[in-house]
């Protein structure tokens, strides 16, 4: 009898932590979703232009913008961030990499190659 007691109470001991266990990993699962910090910025060339056509990021943290071009309808077919001295070319539907480090506040611009599709991107 004593012998069946006090095994049914380690298997008491045993269950509860199993059951903090389960809510912890539930809890890990949810924060993975959320994006990683100081992750790509993406950017999308549509019929609308930019989208996003503003974004914000810090001075003298690097900036990972991930530019896919979605439309052949617009004038956009390469990103230029003149103050940066970038000018890439975006093929359709293929995601490129632009990476700078902007070195102080203020207000920089991404356009088209004519300057007529804008978007800002603003240094904090
Ligand atoms: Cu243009």
């Amino acid at each position: 009898m004593r012998i069946a007691a006090a095994a049914l109470a380690a298997l008491a001991l045993a269950l509860l932590p199993a059951a903090a266990h389960a809510q912890h990993e539930h809890g890990a699962a949810k924060a993975a979703a959320k994006p990683a910090a100081g992750g790509a910025i993406e950017i999308a060339v549509t019929g609308d232009g930019w989208v996003p056509d503003q974004i914000h990021v810090k001075a003298g943290q690097k900036v990972k913008l991930v530019v896919t071009r979605k439309t052949d309808r617009t004038c956009a077919t390469e990103i230029v961030i003149k103050e940066a001295g970038i000018n890439q070319k975006l093929p359709l539907n293929q995601p490129v990499v632009v990476e700078f480090t902007p070195k102080k506040a203020g207000t920089l611009r991404y356009a088209c190659g004519m300057d007529m599709i804008t978007g800002q991107l603003i240094v904090d």
